[in-house]
């Protein structure tokens, strides 16, 4: 892509005008943390008492790059077992995923490989998704080696990092590695301003381009 000379501003404010809109999905087991990554992402806020998700959440966020605005419609699923059947309706068209699991917790880090491969067998086969090992605040209940989360992204062509939506650690920088690792495709682009694009009316919106 062509560089019109403006300087990188990750999470920032103005870039160029070209505007991307991407459909974004968040998997994971109940309590993972899905909804306080993106209460993090899109609001800067983290509640220690969440609401478990029902049914799914959609709320959107702008990322700018060198010269993109990455717009991102955000799917938020609710991770109780009695929901997973609404999953395919979430992911089904959709550019990018976030896998979740918390790090004190085995049988989540299970459940997220189960979830990469359902979105392997029946996703968007160039879907991009990232694996998040969430709650590294709580390092000393660790239970996922961050090594062997390592080693199965790479086998699996995930992006990888761990996160805290308690301490917004590596939450920008998820979004902001997918965003770069997503093609920018005539499909995908947006001419002219991010704000006249047509979408479903959210229960939330924010934006972090000017
Ligand atoms: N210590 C810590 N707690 C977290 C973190 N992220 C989320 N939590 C807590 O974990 C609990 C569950 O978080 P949610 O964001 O509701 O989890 P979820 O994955 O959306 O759960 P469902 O909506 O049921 O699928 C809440 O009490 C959060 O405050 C984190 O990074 N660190
Ligand atoms: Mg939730």
């Amino acid at each position: 892509m062509a560089n019109r000379g403006m300087a990188s501003r990750p999470n920032g404010q103005v870039a160029g005008n070209k505007m991307c809109q991407f459909k974004l999905v968040l998997l994971g087991e109940s309590a993972v943390g899905k909804s306080s990554l993106v209460l993090r992402f899109v609001k800067g806020q983290f509640h220690e008492f969440q609401e478990s998700t029902i049914g799914a959440a959609f709320l959107t966020q702008t990322v700018c790059l060198e010269d993109t605005t990455v717009k991102f419609e955000i799917w938020d699923t609710a991770g109780q077992e009695r929901y997973h059947s609404l999953a395919p309706m979430y992911y089904r068209g959709a550019q990018a995923a976030i896998v979740v699991y918390d790090i004190t917790n085995q049988d989540s880090f299970a459940r997220a490989k189960n979830w990469v491969k359902e979105l392997q067998r029946q996703a968007n086969p160039n879907i991009v998704i990232a694996l998040a090992g969430n709650k590294t605040d709580l390092a000393n209940q660790r239970t996922v080696d961050f090594e062997e989360a390592q080693g199965y992204s790479e086998d699996n062509g995930l992006l990888f990092m761990e996160t805290s939506a308690k301490t917004a650690m590596n939450v920008n920088d998820v979004f902001l590695a997918i965003a770069k690792k997503l093609p920018k495709n005539d499909q995908s682009m947006q001419s002219g301003n991010a704000n006249l694009t047509v979408e479903p009316p959210p229960p939330s919106r924010s934006q972090c381009c000017a």
